[in-house]
């Protein structure tokens, strides 16, 4: 072995041995247990930046250990290809999306081969391939079939600068999040997957995800949003026209003062048509437009609203009240419509002070008054109900059961739940996405593309202007098509799909990738489904995971998939922080993994990734921490190449003949017990690698304090070779060299985790420091390791405790294993 560690010679040579060897390739195996690994795939930016590598990194260690354990491991890569700065590239630069998406694979596949990690790259996938997007393409056709893709008119966020429609994430302060331009509302015809008919299932089946983090699940529980209430009816004053409004209160129907309407909401024309407040209400209406849902909701904005100068009537009371617009009430939530209810809702009351609407309560604390006129703000706790007519004295809660009903029965409302979730709005009016398959046929209508024309491809050489539209509007090639139904002239959809689109369904694909008949094999779905491990960032815990399980749930409806959810348990990594704030190339705070790996290697930095913090917490990149890592490796070689030679020659038995033999034996076994707990139980890397660490100076105490002659080699060449078989997952190539170094034959991957020696443990002993009411009594030799009911029971048994607790009551133990135990005792009454 050399004596240098050379990571420059040996990380490149074993890349392309394994690779060549094939040493990751899977396929279904019936007689193994299978592991599913998965991280989610990036966009191809065109470089690995340090959240790729952490991402990685921690799968990557998950694969190799679940494979030493025996599994099956599936662990592929692919890209997530569409997307709009491939397009933004061909505006600003004149460089065609497709050139610049595989330019940028080919780099990112370079750099993630550099850092050794096990993929089996047989399977890869790019979105952006017609192989890949014919499929996402068919899998619309089958939400159109089953009724879940539909189109309608829609407002959207609509940057006028960027000239493209934006999801409500991507508007920040009611500006674009890319160019900072006001966002406003437009109305456009789109395409949508009815998400929504799937709420309730995606709210309760999060109750049989227990290996995801509480705070996705809370996340998800949020987004969907359930709320019950009910529907109440008003009219207009006048013409009678009913106006439905939706309030998870009907209890406080009676302090009702005002209605809102959405500034959207078909009635506002009608109302103010003809009379003084048609102008103003107009021009409040397309102010709003400009503003977001997001902003319009924010409790902290200041609420704007205008008077319509018509009246609504109460269903319960008849009274009349004046009915208003308002920025805070959205039209794509519950009916578009509020009741205004100012001395028990908070918003309402806020806008009621501002615009001098009268407060009138209804509900009053148990045992106290509650004037409207005095208060200074909303009361919104339980209490009971008061002016309100026949329902005086009831406590609310039955109130909005007594209430609902008695709406029921005049038939003025009913009971209702209501879901924050929206239909997903799937369109976008983009070049580079999977065409949306479907014909425009003045004669049939919405046709959509047979199966077998499938793929409808992406034409080349578009041209990009700066319109708004579809760049494919202005290809005719592609938009004149036949109609599939009358084979007369049709016009194709120019809509493209949302890239979360494709990223509902890769990890299926991954099952079967390259099949030309199907999306995906059902009998390799079978085998491989679920995703054992899925692991990424928390930035998708909300919209990626959501439609990930509604198309897994959808195709289970379809009948083409067994699982309802796709991620049986999911790894939410930290972010990495470069002095205290997240690594990003507008800080300039960026470190560069390439320069990383060129420096030290991929293991060092693997390793250190690794080392710095448990996965779920954010990590701070340190210099003098990478430089640590690389110089624990450096010893580790160091040591290694030290015995190497020797080791090889000495085999047979391990024959342990002395207190130096028996401590290195026990501290390998100790480190392969908590390397395993720490890794399989929790993913704490960090520590399974400190006790890596603990090892490799136990190994030198060895070789510092024992004569030459007199150290076992046969020991010491099964304690290099365990230690360099559980450091392979973290550090795979090093591990490799090494492996080979101290004789092994096969690679070190394919070797079985080791199993830690009860029998080593036990022989391990510890001094426990006995005391009575804090005073020290007896000194215990105990094993190392041993439970705290084990060492109640024996310190009680001690003859001398016997004798010195003689007459006294033991009120408790405390016991801190391994080092001490306190008895604590009063005299016996
Ligand atoms: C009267 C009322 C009285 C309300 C009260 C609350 C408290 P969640 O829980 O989120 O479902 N609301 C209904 N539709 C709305 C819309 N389109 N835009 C803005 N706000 C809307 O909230 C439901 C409550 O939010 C409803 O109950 C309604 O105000 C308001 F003491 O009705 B409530
Ligand atoms: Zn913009
Ligand atoms: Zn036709």
């Amino acid at each position: 072995m050399e004596a240098r560690y050379n990571f420059k010679e040996i990380e490149p040579k074993w890349q392309r041995r394994w690779e060549a060897g094939d040493l990751y390739r899977v396929t279904e195996d019936p007689g193994k247990p299978k592991f599913y690994c998965l991280e989610m795939f990036p966009y191809p930016s065109g470089n690995l930046h340090m959240g790729h590598v952490r991402n990685y990194s921690i799968g990557d260690v998950v694969a190799r250990i679940k494979r030493m354990r025996g599994y099956n491991v599936l662990h592929p890569m692919g890209w997530d290809a569409f997307g709009l700065p491939a397009e933004n590239a061909a505006i600003h630069r004149g460089i065609p999306p497709a050139q610049w998406t595989w330019s940028n694979i080919a780099n990112m596949r370079r750099q993630l081969h550099a850092m050794g990690i096990s993929y089996d790259w047989e399977r890869e996938v790019a979105t952006c391939h017609p192989n890949y997007y014919r499929w996402t393409q068919w899998l619309f056709l089958q939400m159109y079939k089953h009724g879940l893709a539909y189109r309608k008119k829609a407002a959207v966020n609509w940057c006028p600068s960027c000239a493209t429609v934006l999801a409500n994430e991507q508007v920040v302060d009611g500006a674009c999040e890319r160019c900072h331009t006001p966002v406003m509302r437009k109305d456009l015809e789109q395409w949508f997957f009815r998400i929504t008919a799937y709420a309730d299932r995606l709210l309760e089946d999060l109750q049989q995800l227990p290996g995801w983090p509480d705070k996705v699940k809370i996340m998800q529980e949020n987004w969907i949003g359930k709320s019950t209430g009910a529907e109440v009816i008003f009219t207009v004053a006048g013409s009678g026209q009913e106006i439905p409004v939706y309030t998870t209160r009907p209890d406080t129907l009676y302090g009702v003062t005002y209605m809102v309407l959405a500034p959207e909401h078909p009635l506002v024309e009608e109302l103010t048509a003809g009379t003084p407040y048609a102008d103003p209400v107009a021009e409040f209406v397309q102010a709003a437009r400009y503003l977001s849902a997001l902003d319009r909701t924010a409790t902290d904005k200041e609420k704007e609203g205008l008077f319509t100068g018509a009246y609504a009537i109460n269903p319960v009371n008849g009274e009349r009240v004046p009915i208003w617009i308002a920025n805070y009430v959205l039209m794509e939530y519950g009916t578009g419509a509020v009741m205004g209810v100012p001395a028990h809702d908070q918003r309402d009351f806020e806008f009621a002070r501002k615009y001098n609407l009268p407060v009138k309560a209804v509900i009053r604390p148990a045992d106290g008054e509650l004037d409207g006129a005095a208060m200074t703000a909303a009361y919104v706790a339980d209490g009971v109900m008061f002016n309100s007519g026949p329902f005086d004295g009831v406590p609310n809660q039955a109130g909005i059961r007594k209430v609902t009903a008695y709406l029921e029965s005049i038939g003025k409302g009913k009971a209702r739940i209501n879901y924050r979730l929206r239909d997903w709005l799937i369109s976008r009016q983009r070049y580079w996405g999977a065409p949306i398959p479907m014909i425009y046929c003045d004669r049939c209508g919405i046709v959509p593309v047979p199966e077998e024309d499938l793929p409808v491809l992406l034409p080349e050489g578009v041209e990009f202007r700066p319109t708004g539209e579809s760049p494919l509007t202005y290809c005719p090639e592609f938009v004149q098509t036949t109609c599939p139904q009358c084979s007369g002239p049709a016009r194709r959809e120019t809509d493209t799909m949302d890239t979360f689109v494709c990223s509902s369904w890769y990890f299926l694909r991954y099952t079967s990738p390259h099949s030309q008949e199907q999306a995906f094999k059902r009998d390799k779905v079978d085998y491989w489904m679920n995703v054992d491990q899925y692991i990424g960032g928390v930035e998708h815990a909300i919209l990626h995971l959501m439609y990930a399980r509604f198309f897994t749930k959808a195709l289970y409806d379809f009948g083409l998939v067994g699982v309802e959810e796709p991620f049986q348990n999911l790894l939410t990594q930290g972010m990495v922080l470069k002095e205290g704030s997240k690594m990003s190339k507008s800080k300039g705070n960026i470190v560069s993994p390439e320069e990383i790996i060129d420096r030290y290697g991929a293991d060092t930095a693997r390793l250190f990734i690794l080392f710095a913090a448990p996965p779920e917490r954010d990590l701070e990149w340190s210099d003098q921490g990478v430089e640590g890592c690389y110089r624990f490796l450096n010893r580790v070689w160091r040591l290694v190449a030290s015995y190497a030679e020797a080791v090889r020659q000495a085999g047979g038995p391990l024959g342990i003949k002395d207190h130096a033999d028996r401590e290195l034996w026990c501290l390998l076994h100790a480190t392969i017990k908590k390397v395993t707990a720490d890794v399989e139980e929790r993913f704490n890397f960090n520590t399974a690698i400190s006790a890596i660490m603990e090892l490799v100076n136990g190994c030198y105490r060895y070789q510092d304090s024992v004569p030459e002659q007199e150290q076992n080699l046969a020991l010491m060449g099964e304690v290099l070779r365990k230690l360099v078989t559980i450091l392979a997952p973290f550090a795979p190539h090093i591990a490799e060299e090494l492996w080979q170094g101290l004789g092994g034959r096969a690679s070190v991957h394919l070797e079985a985790w080791p199993q830690y020696d009860p029998a080593a443990l036990a022989a391990e002993e510890v001094t426990l420091v006995v005391q009575i009411n804090g005073k020290v009594r007896d000194r215990l030799q105990v094993p190392a390791g041993l439970e705290r009911e084990k060492i109640e029971e024996l310190v009680l048994k001690q003859d001398k405790m016997a004798a010195l607790l003689a007459g006294q009551q033991v009120v408790k133990i405390i016991v801190v294993p391994d080092k001490l135990v306190n008895v604590v005792a009063r005299r016996a009454s």
